[in-house]
Formats: C-alpha cells, sequence, structure tokens
C-alpha cells in the first residue's frame, strides 16, 4: 500500500460514483481504469448511454470494453460521441494508416523490430493541442498471454506530491518533442507541467518519458533530475493498472490525464488492431 504522509492520491471511489443505468462499470483498481457491460458497441447508443459512457470516461481516465467484435464503422461511431476524429501528427511511425484517414493499424509479428508506445507516454503530446483521447481495438492478442498495457493516472500522482513540489512545478512549462519517437518534422510544442482537466477540474502531471525534451528555463541537470523524478513518480504501482487483452477488446482512454505503455514480451507471436484518435478541443491548460 503506498503510505505518503502528505498529499495522499485521492482515488476514483472517493469521488461519488453515479449509479449508471444503461451500462456497468467495474473499477480495475483505486485509481484508474474501469471495464465498462452492458453495450454492444455494434449497435447506436442510446442518449443515456452516450451520457454515461462519458461520464465513465472522465471518472475512470481509462475505459475497457470485452467481447466487442466491431468493423471499422463501428469504431468511428462510438468514438466520435466524444469529438471530431484525428489524424496522427508523426512523421515516422511505427503504427501505419488504413484506406479509413481515421483508422490506424497497429500490428506486430515476427518481423517487427519494435512496437508503438514502449515507454510511458500521453499520445502526441508534441502536438499544439494533443489527442483527447485514443481508441485502441485489437481483434488478435497473443495466444499465451502478454501484450498487457499499463495505464496510470497522472491525477493521483500529482496529489502524492507534497504541496512544496506542487508549488514548484506549478508555473513551470516543459518543451515536448516529438522527433524523439516520431522523426523529424513531427511538431514540438511547450506545455503547463501541471494542468488542469477542462472536464473533471483536476489537476495532473503532464510531462513523459517519450516526448518531454526538458522544463523550460531552468538548468540542464535541474531539469533532468526534476523529469525523472517525475517520470518515476507517475509510473509507479500504487496507480497504475494492468490490461490484459482478450480478442475482441477495447481499451479507450483520455491522454489528458492517464498515461499508458505497451509491454512488447510477446515476440514472435501476433499482436493486431486499430486506433482511432479524438481530435483535442484546446490545448492543455496550466493547473
Ligand atoms: O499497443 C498498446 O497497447 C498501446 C500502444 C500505444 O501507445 C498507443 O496505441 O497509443
Ligand atoms: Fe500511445
Amino acid at each position: 500500500m503506498y503510505t505518503a504522509t502528505i498529499g495522499a492520491p485521492i482515488s476514483t471511489r472517493d469521488i461519488q460514483r453515479p449509479e449508471y443505468r444503461s451500462l456497468t462499470a467495474t473499477p480495475l483498481s483505486p485509481h484508474i481504469g474501469a471495464e465498462i457491460g452492458g453495450l454492444d458497441l455494434t449497435k447506436p447508443l442510446s442518449e443515456q448511454q452516450i451520457t454515461e459512457l462519458k461520464d465513465a470516461f472522465v471518472r475512470y481516465q481509462v475505459i475497457f470494453f470485452r467481447e466487442q467484435q466491431i468493423s471499422h464503422e463501428d469504431q468511428i461511431r462510438v468514438a466520435s460521441h466524444f469529438g471530431p476524429l484525428g489524424q496522427h501528427v508523426g512523421k515516422n511511425t511505427i503504427s501505419k494508416p488504413t484506406d479509413n484517414p481515421f483508422v490506424r493499424r497497429f500490428h506486430y509479428d515476427e518481423t517487427s523490430d519494435r512496437v508503438s508506445g514502449e515507454n510511458w507516454h500521453s499520445d502526441q503530446s508534441c502536438a499544439p493541442m494533443p489527442p483527447l483521447g485514443s481508441m485502441l481495438y485489437l481483434h488478435t492478442v497473443p495466444p499465451d498471454g502478454g501484450g498487457d498495457t499499463l495505464f496510470a493516472s497522472t491525477y493521483a500522482a500529482y496529489d502524492a506530491l507534497s504541496e512544496r513540489m506542487k508549488d514548484y512545478l506549478g508555473g513551470l512549462t516543459a518543451t515536448h518533442d516529438g522527433a524523439r519517437v516520431f522523426g523529424p518534422g513531427t511538431p514540438k510544442s511547450s506545455h503547463p507541467v501541471i494542468v488542469r482537466h477542462p472536464e473533471s477540474g483536476r489537476r495532473g502531471i503532464f510531462v513523459s518519458w517519450d516526448f518531454t525534451s526538458h522544463i523550460d528555463g531552468v538548468p540542464k541537470a535541474e531539469s533532468d533530475a526534476i523529469l525523472n523524478f517525475l517520470y518515476r513518480h507517475i509510473g509507479r504501482d500504487e496507480w497504475s493498472c494492468r490490461f490484459r487483452w482478450r480478442p475482441h477488446s477495447i481499451a479507450f482512454w483520455d491522454n489528458r490525464c492517464a498515461q499508458h505503455k505497451a509491454i512488447w514480451d510477446y515476440w514472435p507471436n501476433i499482436r493486431s488492431g486499430f486506433r482511432v484518435q479524438i481530435e483535442g478541443t484546446q490545448a492543455p491548460i496550466a493547473g
């Protein structure tokens, strides 16, 4: 158990949970993640289902679905309830485009020499307006397990910082350089280190191992030390969950308050599916 004496993280349980009537939400861990039941994503959703799904997405930061054998059209329809779909800003990406401009293929097999997202990150935070959320559907998973995805709550990580550290980080910005992940020609942007979620109002830490090159305006050694502390802190087991995929599972995460990390322990087996992303509505807001 995490035994912080100061700044103990607030769990999703501490925030009053509504009684959903059109779906079920079963939390995966106290701080992040819930499995959603009672929906068939191949069929249009009712207004109430959409409202409750949006609530669950913001509340749990990542929501999961099982046994949903969806087409590209189904995936696009469900994701579009959360906003217009967007396109990947990376130049040289491991995932590949499909015939549909909004759907990317995430496929790995014996010929793969790397996979997407092996370090903690939120998607394309190098963009001036990073994607609000990403929805990954896998139809094929390794036969003997493996290929899990980790998710961490940047809210809980923030809550667990000391008040002194919160004060120090509060006014800072950091540079997110897309070239680190996707090569030259990918955007670079500066964002607040502590951000406020536009819907929940909660604060979270917004720097990641993958994209953040430095904290702006402080000596490099200081930036490196603080960032390394924050990366380890965000990825702590105490506010992470681990999603074990099955064929036709979906993970749908909120890039504004969750980070994720893909585990590549299944070579040479196949792990395959499709992802869409929802366009950001605004640049990250200082907390
Ligand atoms: O393959 C995964 O589990 C996640 C990969 C990733 O980082 C992403 O889809 O954004
Ligand atoms: Fe990712």
